[in-house]
This record gives structure tokens, C-alpha cells and sequence, in this order.
């Protein structure tokens, strides 16, 4: 899933990008030669993303039974195993003629998203757009005789909001030839496919990339078994047609301008280079009628957060219904998660990774310009904030007005040691999250080192660890259809294996440590605070990833601690550990 893909010219791209000072939040500074679609994406870090296919009109059951997951792949072999002439039937009465652009466009807009990237034709083949390669599309083939990708489009440019088109470029599960798709009589695959690829994803792209005006972006998907020349002739078109537009990297080939991560996936370290994010406000992509597992504000503003924080921008999905509406919950998760963009447009626009390198304690971080924005997930109920790796003086902390605070407030704080303790209200003044400016010296620094404060819990991620004996390895998974997990793990452990590490903490004292893992039958555990004490215990194995207790800690002094875990008898070949939990006893 996670391809870390990236041509040469596109790091060197990045590296320019990485380096030149930070936009406004306007996003209108164009001073440095990077294309609008370029700085929209690197600077305005939040895009809308649309599922809309004939899938729509599903929405995720067909024939009375309910298809849990990606309600766009309901046609699959996997799923519905819908046959190709009975699917394509289905056009005939597909007549979403709720759909409106403007309010869609207004919706992203209270979002706080900066473009819109739309599904123009996803892996089942039906085209969303008035196509003259393949009449297999929601203008021809339906009672609609509307081109949407067109209303989208316009609605966008005249907005102001960018607009980028999904292609599926090698699946079709209806074209003849296309991937996963009918076979042609008489042809080989390869030949069958030749033959797609030269009469319909050559020439639809072609009328994405001529007949919409300016476009962020071809968010091309699943490249399969695209050979390079494939891939290649699709970047050229996209590049002849448009010049300033971005290529994703699903394009295939490591020919993409950014690299998506896997879906619903956010890295634990920052990450450098040009990259996005994805995830959805259900659990799949198209809309599902019975679905409710919607992601609320928190949820985004978080996502959001942390993926920008990490060095990334974010783009999340809605799905539209059979008719073409925007379900009532998403508009208003995303309506009340806008506000709070709204709110802090500093701590998005514009921003960059966070100089932490990492996730904090009680939430996370971005960097924009002489600025740290501190985005506090957990406020803590004590009246003060921990602020860890601070070497050099602050020149000053603010909390930014919130959704119960109209006015910024100066904040006064202590320095001990590396750590700024800033004192801070005992109410979040922002339910969802708050947010705190922080000012540095110029020539203050920060180290990166995970730390431990005394009135909230830090999570120790084995994607942060020493590994000596064992292997730390990416994991991602599937849970049901679609729905994607993704955790860092050390595996391949033996008795002699060590998962180390380096804690700074603030105060000595007694401290619960949880560990998350999963594995078989009954577990030894020891964790050794190197040159101080250690703690034993044998625990019973859970099948799924969970936080299970290890006890209590003495940690006898302030600092720098190397915290070691060693697992002194499992299964190992089931055990994967994921990371430890550590939190002061208070007493
Ligand atoms: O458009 C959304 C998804 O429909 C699409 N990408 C996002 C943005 C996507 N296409 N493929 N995948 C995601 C990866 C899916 C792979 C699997 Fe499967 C689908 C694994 C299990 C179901 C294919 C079918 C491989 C095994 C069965």
C-alpha cells in the first residue's frame, strides 16, 4: 500500500518547496515559480474528495442484501459479483438530479478545503462526464443528459476552489480489455488491454485534461500491471494539456509529482517531500444508505491536524447519495470541523511539519514561519501545559481565541530545564481542539526526544524505537472491505531481542505502563529502565491490537531515561508489538 514513490525531478521539486519560506494563508503568493495547482496542494493542505458513480445509486445494497465496506466496489467478484450487462442496465434509471454543484462547492468552502477532486470515472467504468470515447457515461447513458464533471468544474473556477478529476487508468471492470475487466475474443490480455487503453483511458483524458478549463490534478488509481510506457504516455498527455497540474502517484511506475500514502493512513514521523493523506467520512469511499459510522468533527479536525503536522496535505471523501445529495451527516461533520479551520486558518494554511518530528503527548504541532502552532488535543484539567525539547528561551505563548474564548489571551509560562510549563485555563476554550501560538527565540532550538509530563500520557510508538534482535516493520491490514488499518511493529523477536526508547521525563515517580501488542497464549514481559528499576509480568495475548497493563514503574529522577523492552517468553512468531503507553501515577 505505502509505495514510497517519487521520480527525480519531483524530489528535487519537493526539496525546493521544502526550503522556500511558507505562503499566506490567502494562498496567493506565487513568487517562487510553483503552478497555482502546486501551491494549493502544498500550501492550502485540505482538499475535498467525491465519490460519485453509478455505484451511487446502490448505496451499498443490491438485492435486498447489505455489502459492508467500499460501497463503489459493489459490482466486484468480492462483493456483489454483479454481472457486467446486468450493471451496465442499471445507468437506465440512474437519475441523481439532486446533484448540485454550487452547493457542493459551498460545502467544501465551509470546510475550509481549497480544491475538489471528484471521481470521473472510477474501476466499474461509468464515466461521470459527457465523453465522446465511451457513451457508457452519466450524459448518454441515463435520464440525466447532465455533465457533471462540467457543473463541478465551472462551480469550482468560479469560486475560486480548485478542481482535480479521479481516473481509474487500468481498471475497468466493464470496458473489453480493461483490468479486471471483460475479456475481448481472439485477444491476449495484453492486447485487449492495448486496445482500452488507445480507445477509451487515452481519449477520456484527454477530454478531462482539454474540456474542464484549469485542473489541479489527475488523481490517477490502482496502475495494476501499467507498464512504465503506459504510465508515462498518461503523465505526457497530462502535462501537454496541462502544464501546471499534478500527477498522483497511483499513476504508477514512480512517475507521479506527490505520493498518496495508503488510505486512512497517517505516518508517525514527519515525512519529507510532496505528499497527501486520505481518508473518508464513512468507512468507504461511495456512499453506503446504511453506513453510520461517521466521523465527527473531532475526528477531521485531528486527521487534518496531524497530517499536515507530519509534513503532508490532507484530502477527505464524501460520497454523494443515489440522488446526487450530500447525506445530511457529512455536511454537517464537515460544516462544524470547517468552523474550527476557520477558526485557525494559521495552524493549516500555509503550515508546515511539525519541528517535534512526532506526535506530542496531548496532541500535535505545525511549524508556520516564526510560529509553532501548538494544537491541544487533550487539554489538561491541571492549568498546565507541558511543552517538552525546548532549548533556548520562548519569547511568547498566546492561546488563540476559541469557540468559547472571543479574544487571543498572552500566557504566562516558566521554563525548567528543556521543558516550558505555560499556565493555562482548567476548560478547554476549544471543545473540539485548542490552540496555543508559540513564539521562539531565533536561535532556539528543538530536541526531538519523546518525552513524558506528569499530567498526561505519552504514547511510545515502536516506530520511535531502537530495535536490536528483531525487525521493525510496516504493517497495514484490512479489517472489513476497504477499511484499512496501518501500525509500525517489531517482529522476528526472540528472548535476547531489545525494543528501546529514549524518554525524557519530567518529574521521578511512579509511573503505569501499558503495552499494546497482539500475539498467542501467555506473554513474558520485563521493561528496564536502564540503570534503575524494572517490572515484570506475564500477560494473555489478545488476537487484535490493545493496550494491556504492565503495572508500575519507579523512575527515580528527572531526564533522560532509556526504557527497555525485552519479551522473555511468547509464541514469538505471533507476537507484534506496537508501542508502550506510559502515564504518572498521581499519588
Ligand atoms: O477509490 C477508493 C478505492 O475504491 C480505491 N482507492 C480509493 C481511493 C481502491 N481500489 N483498490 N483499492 C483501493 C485497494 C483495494 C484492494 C482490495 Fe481487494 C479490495 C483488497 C480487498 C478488496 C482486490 C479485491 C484485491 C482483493 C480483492
Amino acid at each position: 500500500m505505502n509505495t514510497r514513490i517519487l521520480s527525480t525531478a519531483a524530489a528535487l521539486l519537493m526539496l525546493s518547496a521544502c526550503t522556500q519560506t511558507p505562503a499566506n494563508t490567502d494562498l496567493t503568493d506565487s513568487q517562487d515559480g510553483r503552478s497555482r495547482q502546486e501551491i494549493l496542494f502544498d500550501d492550502g493542505n485540505y482538499a475535498m474528495f467525491i465519490h460519485f458513480g453509478l455505484y451511487s445509486k446502490l448505496e451499498g445494497e443490491w438485492k435486498g442484501k447489505l455489502y459492508f465496506g467500499n460501497a463503489e466496489w459493489i459490482m466486484n467478484q468480492n462483493q456483489a459479483a454483479i454481472p457486467v450487462e446486468e450493471y451496465m442496465a442499471e445507468a437506465a434509471d440512474f437519475n441523481p438530479c439532486d446533484f448540485d454543484a454550487k452547493a457542493i462547492v459551498d460545502l467544501a468552502k465551509a470546510a475550509g478545503m481549497k480544491y475538489i477532486v471528484i471521481t470521473s470515472k472510477h474501476h466499474e467504468g461509468f464515466a461521470m462526464f459527457d465523453s465522446d470515447a465511451c457513451n457508457f457515461n452519466i450524459h448518454d447513458a441515463t435520464p440525466l443528459k447532465r455533465d457533471l464533471m462540467k457543473e463541478l468544474a465551472d462551480a469550482c473556477h468560479e469560486a475560486g476552489l480548485g478542481i482535480g478529476f479521479y481516473y481509474s487508468q487500468w481498471q475497468d471492470w466493464t470496458a473489453p480489455g480493461g483490468g479486471s475487466g471483460p475479456e475481448i475474443p481472439g485477444m491476449t490480455r495484453e492486447e485487449a488491454f492495448e486496445k482500452y487503453f488507445r480507445e477509451k483511458c487515452i481519449p477520456q483524458v484527454n477530454e478531462l485534461t482539454t474540456k474542464y478549463g484549469e485542473i489541479q490534478v489527475i488523481w490517477f488509481d490502482t496502475p495494476g500491471s501499467l507498464s512504465p510506457e503506459f504510465s508515462k504516455e498518461l503523465v505526457d498527455l497530462v502535462r501537454k494539456n496541462q502544464p501546471g497540474a499534478l500527477v498522483s502517484s497511483r499513476v504508477g511506475n514512480d512517475m507521479g509529482d506527490y505520493e498518496t500514502l495508503g488510505d486512512m493512513q497517517v505516518p508517525v514521523v514527519n515525512m519529507p517531500g510532496r505528499w497527501e493523506g486520505i481518508d473518508v467520512v464513512q468507512v468507504g469511499w461511495g456512499f453506503s444508505r446504511f453506513d453510520s459510522e461517521w466521523k465527527s468533527p473531532e475526528y477531521i479536525v485531528r486527521t487534518l491536524v496531524s497530517t499536515v503536522a507530519r509534513g503532508g496535505t490532507f484530502m477527505f471523501n464524501i460520497g454523494p447519495d443515489a440522488r446526487g445529495r450530500i447525506p445530511e451527516e457529512a455536511q454537517m461533520t464537515l460544516r462544524k470541523s470547517g468552523e474550527w479551520v476557520h477558526r485557525y486558518p494559521q495552524a493549516i494554511y500555509g503550515a508546515q511539519a511539525s519541528p517535534w518530528g512526532h506526535a506530542l503527548p496531548w496532541g500535535d504541532a505545525v511549524r508556520h514561519g516564526e510560529k509553532i502552532y501548538m494544537v491541544v488535543y487533550d487539554w489538561p484539567s491541571d492549568g498546565r501545559l507541558w511543552v517538552p525539547g525546548i532549548k533556548g528561551q520562548v519569547k511568547s505563548a498566546r492561546l488563540l481565541a476559541g469557540a468559547s474564548m472571543p479574544k487571543a489571551k498572552a500566557l504566562k509560562y516558566r521554563n525548567e530545564g528543556e521543558w516550558i510549563g505555560i499556565a493555562v485555563p482548567v476548560q478547554a476554550p476549544d471543545p473540539i481542539a485548542s490552540v496555543i501560538e508559540l513564539t521562539l527565540d531565533p536561535d532556539a532550538s528543538i530536541d526531538k526526544t519523546l518525552a513524558a509530563a506528569p499530567n498526561c500520557a505519552a504514547e511510545l510508538p515502536v516506530a520511535l524505537a531502537q530495535a536490536d534482535g528483531c525487525s521493525i516493520e510496516d504493517k497495514a491490514w484490512m479489517v472489513k472491505f476497504g477499511e484499512w488499518k496501518f501500525k509500525t511493529v517489531a517482529q522476528g523477536m526472540n528472548a535476547a531481542s531489545k525494543v528501546s526508547w529514549d524518554l525524557n521525563v519530567k518529574e521521578p515517580g511512579f509511573y503505569q505502563v501499558d503495552v499494546e501488542y497482539l500475539g498467542k497464549g501467555l506473554v513474558d514481559f520485563r521493561l528496564t529502565d536502564k540503570g534503575g528499576a524494572s517490572i515484570v509480568d506475564r500477560k494473555k495475548a489478545g488476537s487484535d491490537y490493545g493496550f494491556q497493563s504492565l503495572g508500575w514503574i519507579r523512575i527515580d529522577s528527572a531526564g533522560t531515561h532509556t526504557l527497555e523492552l525485552n519479551v522473555t517468553d511468547a509464541d514469538y512468531e505471533a507476537l507484534k508489538l506496537a508501542s508502550i503507553r506510559i502515564s504518572k501515577v498521581n499519588l
